[in-house]
């Protein structure tokens, strides 16, 4: 029923069942937000990617695909989706959209893939054709395969010369991200078809995973290209205390798990920063923590002080995580409070902010400013 009728006092009334829009208003240095809920009843969601057209890819992590309309429709699970880990942080993770996505309908998905040894981060990609994937294939394996159900990252994020880049953890095996045999703890850069770029710094080392584009990371959850340098910045979970923010360079080393702002869960100690000047240096960090999860650089109009900001979502600190910058430098945190685990943070073509929320009733939501119509 669209609608409910009846007679009263011989008057036809009609009321239209039109889905409510619930909104809240938070406060931010730039002015009241409007806070809507778009759509609601995603299970963990865990990536946002847009369409052409507006619709959104969004991932839950217990592995379906849905398409969300701009009303904030959920479609059916797309079909074709291959089979993940869903365990612990496991699951169906990120989504991305070839560069080329207009003529060629590719989707990638991250997730953990279940096989021999237990699981790892795999990539596939497929054709979107209404609400299914075609010709999926695994263009990426994280190897080896290992038992246990963290750290599993990811992110992807295409550069401007169209190659993919896979954020990875080290599935809490410590030491393995220091080695460089193995993909885990480790970023890779792959052509989109999952062929290894020439020009990838250990191709012409011995015994080295080609993939590897830098090494001795922990858990990234957030990645994103630099819309002016055209770098890959990334932010990974630090153990207690330690959050890392990273710019991700060829062949570089950031110290996991030799260095880190944070503590050992049982408290060990770890040394500080800058024992090792032959590491890679974070250039911000977070303790205590904000457990990132997603990031993207502000570039839209309706927030028209964020512009070249970076947005973070974070699990923990509950809300969207701004930081203005010059160059390599964060000058600015401001903390936006949602009240719920933000899990993706991605911005939309008319320059709102849409967030994921990390719930078993997952939402989508759109952030704008309060005052943006009387502009
Ligand atoms: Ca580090």
């Amino acid at each position: 029923m669209a609608y409910k009728s009846q007679i009263v006092a011989g008057v036809l009334l009609v009321v239209l069942t039109i889905p409510a829009v619930v909104a809240q208003t938070v406060e931010s240095q730039s002015g009241p937000i409007r806070v809507e809920t778009l759509a609601e009843g995603l299970e963990h969601p865990w990536g946002l990617a847009f369409l052409p057209d507006q619709r959104m890819l969004v991932t839950e992590r217990p592995g379906r695909l849905r398409i969300v309309s701009p009303a904030g429709d959920i479609s059916e699970p797309v079909t074709g989706i291959p089979e993940v880990f869903a365990r612990g942080q496991g699951g169906l993770l990120d989504v991305a959209l070839d560069p080329e996505f207009t003529s060629n309908k590719l989707v990638y998905l991250s997730f953990a893939e279940p096989g021999e040894g237990g699981a790892s981060t795999a990539v596939a990609r497929g054709q979107l054709e209404d609400v299914a994937l075609k010709n999926v294939e695994v263009v990426f394996r994280q190897q080896p395969k290992v038992e246990g159900g963290n750290h599993f990252g990811s992110r992807l994020a295409f550069s401007t010369d169209d190659k993919l880049f896979i954020t990875m953890g080290e599935r809490f095996k410590f030491d393995p991200a220091q080695d460089l045999s193995n993909h885990l703890g480790t970023i890779a850069r792959i052509h989109p078809d999952g062929s290894v770029p020439e020009d990838n710094p250990f191709v012409d080392r011995q015994g080295a995973e080609p993939e590897i584009w830098s090494y001795g990371h922990r858990n990234i959850q957030a990645a994103a290209i630099h819309p002016e340098t055209g770098q890959l910045w990334e932010i990974e979970h630090g153990p207690k205390g330690g959050d890392e923010l990273n710019i991700a360079e060829a062949g570089r080393n950031y110290g996991w798990p030799l260095v880190s702002w944070g503590r050992h869960y049982d408290d060990r100690d770890i040394p500080n920063p800058p024992t090792q000047p032959k590491l890679a240096q974070s250039i911000y960090q977070w303790t205590p923590v904000i457990a990132p999860s997603g990031m993207t650089f502000y570039t839209g109009d309706q927030f028209p002080e964020w512009r070249g900001n970076i947005l973070v979502g974070g699990l923990v600190a509950q809300a969207i995580v701004r930081l203005s910058q010059d160059g390599e430098e964060i000058t600015e945190e401001e903390r936006i409070k949602l009240g719920a685990r933000i899990r993706d943070v991605v911005q939309g073509a008319e320059g709102a902010v849409y967030a994921l929320t990390n719930q078993t009733n997952g939402k989508i939501l759109r952030l704008t400013p309060e005052d943006y119509r009387d502009r």
